[in-house]
């Protein structure tokens, strides 16, 4: 059982990979320290522990190896914490079905929010919309086949791929706010509507997801350093 000097997290609060960890510790009541990144200044901490990528989050367990990249730190936290509420299911055809998923969240979906940010113009941005929108409807069949009619991916409770889905609602309600339309609605992906609703309110979740004036600031810092247009 760790301590709460056994696991550090270096993070930002706006940065939906972070809470997606935070979801995890808090999921298997894992106490840990919080680190602050600036992502506009980045710490010698973040460049030497994660050399490669030099991106949040990063891990920090005793005295192991930095642990990068969200993905391998929930599944990491996955094993070293089996007993408590085991995220990933344990037979192995459905584990790959969920990192399938899991891959196109991040490679897939969740990029085109930042498409969508760096398109200009009118008739650009429709066609990222209409993107976002196609990628909905894929997540919510996905959604229909794993909660086999449960309240979520994971069943009677929330499993990897709330984890992995759910830490973008917040960026995703953003999204929708700024460029009019919506992601996941009451008529094209209703069980996503109201699984949005169920995420926000689970216990694990809800002091994690940032609210409006972090994602702001965030944003704010990408228009600064990677502005519309820009190659
Ligand atoms: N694939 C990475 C993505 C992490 C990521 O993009 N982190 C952002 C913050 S939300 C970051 O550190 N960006 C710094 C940069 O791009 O230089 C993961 O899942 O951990």
């Amino acid at each position: 059982m760790a301590t709460k000097s056994e696991i550090k997290l270096l993070g930002t609060p706006a940065s939906p990979y972070v809470n997606r960890v935070q979801f995890v510790l808090n999921l298997k009541s894992i106490e840990y320290e919080y680190i602050e990144e600036n992502l506009a200044c980045k710490s010698e901490l973040l460049l030497t522990s994660n050399p490669v990528h030099k991106k949040i989050p990063v891990l920090f367990h005793a005295n192991k190896p930095p642990i990068c990249e969200s993905l391998i730190i929930i599944e990491y936290l996955d094993e070293i914490k089996p007993d408590v509420h085991r995220i990933l299911p344990s037979n192995p055809i459905e584990r790959a079905d969920n990192r399938f998923w899991a891959n196109y969240i991040d490679n897939k979906f969740y990029p085109l929010y930042e498409e969508l940010r760096l398109t200009l113009g009118k008739e650009g941005k429709e066609l990222i919309k209409k993107q976002i929108i196609e990628g909905s409807v894929l997540l919510e069949e996905a959604f229909m086949k794993f909660s086999n009619e449960k309240a979520y991916f994971g069943g009677d409770d929330i499993g990897y791929l709330d984890v992995v889905l759910g830490c973008f609602l917040a960026w995703t309600k953003f999204v929708e706010k700024h460029n009019e339309f919506k992601v996941f609605d009451d008529v094209r992906t209703p069980r996503l509507a109201e699984w949005t609703k169920r995420i926000w309110s689970h216990e694990a979740v809800k002091d994690v997801i940032p609210g409006n004036e972090p994602i702001v600031n965030f944003y704010m810092m990408l228009q600064k350093y990677k502005p519309p247009g820009a190659v």
